[in-house]
């Protein structure tokens, strides 16, 4: 936390120290004086003007280190507000290591994470919620995130959170009036004034409040998890779905123990798949262990699928949550059709997928809606995909796009991502309902004066006006080095 008030000059690699690149850009920041560095280039400081860039060999201890692009941005005219001397070095790691290694050892420390962005707030080159969008577009994992994370950069959410401020002070204006005016304007009508002030201010709140409806890890790191009994076919469609035999695959029942993790990417969107641990009755304690972790990460997931292999059981055990498909596997046998009728009516509303493995030498076959026996799911969702159909066909397409066009409509209303902000438009809504109820039983007016004031610190901490340092630690602590 001490980090927070210090001015010393820090240094950190802002592009990534850990991989082999042409180019890495190295920031030092809160310099006093240019020249002070001066033993350390070949330039003449003197001479460097602030945003050119100049050729300069780095030396330690009169050994050339490096030849790097060196560029100046004096304060307040940079990122931060501070002095930043900006050097593009050549990216090799230990390159980088001996050029931060050297500054050090000139009485330059490292920075903390995030503390080159913390000292652009505390210089009020960025409010709180632009710290938090450049957060958002450093992390995100899809081209819509990264757009929010922009605008917010660009200050899009301060700006709503502004007129929130707006509409909050004339409320507030409306009571004054109310106290102290209501004989020269009348009881009635600047209580009506008070009534619709109060209006404006919630029904804003109400728009901001629905945006932060959507989990932030569904957003973040969207899960798509496999459920399924065991044998049912879940690693196998893992694998198929990643192009790759990550998952062990065999017909011992409970293959998988632990769940397995990988990235795929649909529509250029970063989705993270689990396998999971079939469910069966176990007296094995690790086996146990397994499937209870495989009921929570179902229960969590952003997109669930349910595989069942309907030759193997009748009905499926109750689910605490609704799957968002169901796939049908082993589509290849000859009794598949007969069993399927068992779930017609348990999963009438659901869109369903038929899969299995085919030919001899157990390829792949089809993964799609109907095209064995007809509808299960919604019309809409079924049409013939097959190798019957022609042409080079995705096996796994209509799963990818039913996984898209889920986190599509989750990103359509422009969801509020950091989670300082959920939690703070959150408080705010809730004590604003409790305050709808005073000034609906319009009580004392002083009660209702002290209710709408008590709303100024949540208001203001939406605006990052006064944020408490530990929050403001727990926001910089997950920035990475060099942000
Ligand atoms: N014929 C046929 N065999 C399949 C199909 N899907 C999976 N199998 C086979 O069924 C067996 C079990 O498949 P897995 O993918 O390991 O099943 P799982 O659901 O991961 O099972 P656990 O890890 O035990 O929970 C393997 O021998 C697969 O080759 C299918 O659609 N048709
Ligand atoms: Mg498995």
């Amino acid at each position: 936390m001490e980090w927070l008030v210090s001015k010393d000059p820090i240094i950190a690699c802002s592009s990534g120290a850990n991989q082999n690149t042409a180019i890495s850009v190295i920031r030092i920041s809160g310099i006093a004086k240019l020249s002070d560095l001066q033993e350390n280039f070949s330039k003449d400081l003197n001479k460097v003007e602030p945003r050119k860039a100049y050729l300069s060999k780095i030396f330690s201890n009169g050994r050339n280190l490096d030849e790097v692009l060196l560029t100046y941005f004096k304060g307040p005219n940079s990122f931060n507000g501070e002095n930043i001397l900006e050097l593009s070095v050549h990216g090799n790691p230990l390159n980088i290591k001996n050029i931060l290694e050297l500054f050090n050892s000139v009485g330059i420390r490292n920075a903390n994470p995030g503390e080159m962005t913390y000292r652009a707030l505390r210089n009020n080159k960025l409010t709180m919620s632009q710290v938090e969008g450049l957060d958002t577009l450093l992390n995100a994992n899809s081209t819509e995130i990264i757009e929010q994370g922009l605008n917010n950069l660009g200050g899009a959410l301060q700006k709503e959170y502004l007129k929130l401020r707006d509409l909050y002070l004339h409320l507030r204006g409306s009571v004054e009036i109310l106290i102290d005016f209501s004989e020269d304007v009348g009881e009635e009508d600047s209580f009506k004034n008070l009534k619709e002030s109060f209006d404006n201010f919630f029904n804003f709140l109400r728009k901001l409040e629905l945006r932060t409806q959507t989990p932030r890890n569904h957003l973040l790191k969207p899960k798509v998890v496999f459920l399924g009994k065991t044998n049912a076919g879940k690693s196998t469609l893992f694998n198929k779905l990643l192009n790759n035999d990550r998952a062990i695959v065999s017909d011992t029942h409970g293959t998988t123990r632990d769940y397995v993790t990988e990235y795929f990417n649909a529509s250029g969107v970063e989705f993270q798949l689990v396998d999971t641990a079939g469910l069966r009755k176990s007296e094995d304690q690790i086996e146990i262990q397994g499937i209870k972790l495989s009921k929570e990460l179902y229960k969590e997931a952003f997109f669930k699928v349910l595989v069942i292999n309907p030759l193997m059981e009748v009905v499926f055990d109750s689910l605490e949550s609704e799957p968002d498909v169901v796939i049908f596997t082993h589509s290849d046998d000859s009794r598949f059709d007969e069993f399927l009728s068992n779930y017609k009516d348990l999963y009438k509303e659901k869109p369903c997928f038929y899969s299995g493995s085919i030919g001899p030498d157990g390829a792949f076959g089809p993964i799609g809606p109907g095209f064995k026996i007809g509808p299960i799911g919604p019309s809409s969702k079924n049409g013939p995909i097959g190798p019957k159909s022609g042409g080079p066909i995705e096996p796994l397409g209509p799963l990818k796009n039913l996984i898209f066009s889920k986190y599509s409509k989750l990103t359509k209303n422009n969801p509020i991502l950091p989670e300082r902000q959920r939690s703070n438009i959150k408080e705010l809504y809730e004590k604003t309902e409790l305050l709808a109820q005073v000034i609906e039983t319009q009580s004392d007016i002083g009660v209702v004066s002290s209710e709408i004031n008590t709303l100024d610190s949540s208001v203001n901490a939406l605006l990052g006006i006064t944020t408490p340092d530990d929050v403001l630690n727990n926001i910089f602590s997950n920035f990475c080095i060099g942000k």
